[in-house]
């Protein structure tokens, strides 16, 4: 009987990620830092592997190589195991010297590496969306429906609309109509389809599951069709079985600086939307054997703080601290995320002026005050510096710092001197 062993998951992992940039500068979108010691991959992958799905190719096409050392060293199934997670990256071939052109020419470049798994179905994912989901009770609902393609689905508020595929079904389930982003209030008229005045469209999720020779058919007999959502997927509710699965869960679409900043903010604070304390269902992500985080003589409230960190004489309120975190005297951190280091530069807990190389030492120097900020890994910010938000919609290209939609974010690896004012 068929079953989610007989499903291979594509992780869509993103094109340049440029509404993700500065976090995006160095490292591809599936390996930016969520909830202080995640990645953005290890949510979709879980998810696979909590489904029974143990075949995953993750499609990236810039800045891979911390992602493949992530996933190298985390996603690693034992020999008596056949799975896998791999990462295909845009490649030049005889037949193509192009990049990926868009989600779906990304897996038609892939085409080759989905038929030799011959696995019969193929889930299409994205890799910058935080969600718990089952897959297995959409391939059964596939399976039930006889569907050729089945599309995941959820409600959406009118002023959401045009972010998203909106579409409409029978009562049947089948998708009847699909338009990508609609921005035409006639058309948007046509395509309410749920009474909730709140959430009166229904809209794609941008996870696709396809029996795997319509998938073949449709990318070779369609090279013209660069996108799901713009292209395959409006074209195939025209001549295939095309039917809409509801998902009902949290979802959120974390594909800019100010859902990836809000997003994660919501993880620190009492009903955090997304439950990371899920036992059944747990997100993985790299073991790394470091030890508890110390907080000596701070106030906490609402935050959520990975382990290895440092907290001394501190006051740090709806904010996420990541992995390694040095929070030192005197600082004052609000509204923010610290992502924390990928090692120490200190053998201690303990407060040096500068490192012995005469740095600034990793983390957040004495007497500084941080609010609405992104501060990325490994960054060293000198003491008595000031970080404040700008005005919602902002952009700003500052030394050493950005601004995105009023939100200030500290570039990987950053150096502040001490004392700057931003
Ligand atoms: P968008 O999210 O706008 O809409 P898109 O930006 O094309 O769609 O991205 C989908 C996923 O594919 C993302 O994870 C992205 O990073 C990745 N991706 C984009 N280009 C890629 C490339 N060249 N190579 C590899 N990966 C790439 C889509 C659908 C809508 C639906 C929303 C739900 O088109 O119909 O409503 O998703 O979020
Ligand atoms: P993850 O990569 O899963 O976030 P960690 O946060 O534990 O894991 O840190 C990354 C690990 O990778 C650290 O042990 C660090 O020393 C190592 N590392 C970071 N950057 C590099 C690099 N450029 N080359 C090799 N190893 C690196």
């Amino acid at each position: 009987m068929a079953g989610t062993k007989d499903v291979l998951a594509v992780i869509l992992g993103g094109g340049r990620g440029a509404r993700l940039y500065p976090l995006t500068a160095v490292r591809s979108k599936p390996a930016v830092p969520i909830a202080g010691k995640y990645r953005l991959i290890d949510i979709p992958i879980s998810n696979c592997i909590n489904s029974g799905i143990y075949r995953i190719a993750v499609l990236t096409q810039f800045n891979s190589v911390s992602l493949h050392r992530h996933i190298a060293n985390t996603y690693v199934f034992d020999t008596f195991h056949t799975g896998w997670v791999q990462i295909w990256a845009a490649e030049q071939t005889i037949s193509s010297a192009d990049w990926y052109q868009g989600t779906a020419d990304a897996v038609r470049k892939q085409l080759f590496e989905i038929r030799a798994t011959r696995a019969p179905y193929v889930l299409i994912l994205a890799g910058d969306h935080l969600y718990r989901m089952d897959y297995a009770a959409m391939f059964d609902f596939h399976l039930e429906h006889g569907a050729d393609i089945t599309v995941a689905v959820q409600p959406v508020r009118k002023e959401d609309a045009g972010r998203f595929g909106i579409l409409k079904r029978d009562s049947h389930y089948r998708i009847t109509r699909f338009a990508e982003k609609p921005k035409d209030e006639a058309i948007l008229r046509e395509l309410v389809s749920r009474d909730d005045p709140a959430r009166p469209f229904l809209g794609s999720m941008g996870i696709y599951l396809f029996k795997t020779d319509i998938l073949a058919e449709l990318l070779e007999g369609y090279p013209d069709y660069d996108d799901f959502g713009s292209d395959v997927i409006p074209h195939a509710i025209d001549n295939l079985k095309v039917f809409g699965y509801d998902f009902d869960g949290y979802w959120e679409d974390i594909g800019t600086i100010r859902s990836f900043y809000d997003t994660n903010l919501a993880l620190a604070k009492p009903n955090s939307p997304f439950n990371f304390y899920d036992p059944q269902r747990p997100i993985y992500s790299h073991p790394r054997f470091l030890p508890g985080s110390l907080i000596e003589n701070s106030h906490l409230e609402n935050v959520l703080i990975a382990e290895g960190c440092c907290v001394k004489n501190a006051q740090i309120s709806n904010s996420v601290i990541g992995l390694r975190s040095q929070i030192r005297s005197g600082v004052r951190i609000s509204n923010s995320i610290i992502m924390g280091a990928d090692y120490y530069d200190t053998t201690s807990c303990s407060e040096p002026e500068s490192t012995s190389a005469g740095l600034i030492p990793l983390g957040i120097g004495r007497n500084c005050q941080i609010s609405g900020a992104i501060i990325d890994k490994n960054a060293r910010i000198g003491e008595n510096v000031v970080i404040q938000p700008f005005p919602t919609g902002k952009d700003l290209d500052g030394e050493g710092w950005v601004v995105r939609d009023g939100i200030v974010v500290i570039p990987k690896d950053t150096i502040i001197p001490h004392g700057t004012h931003i």
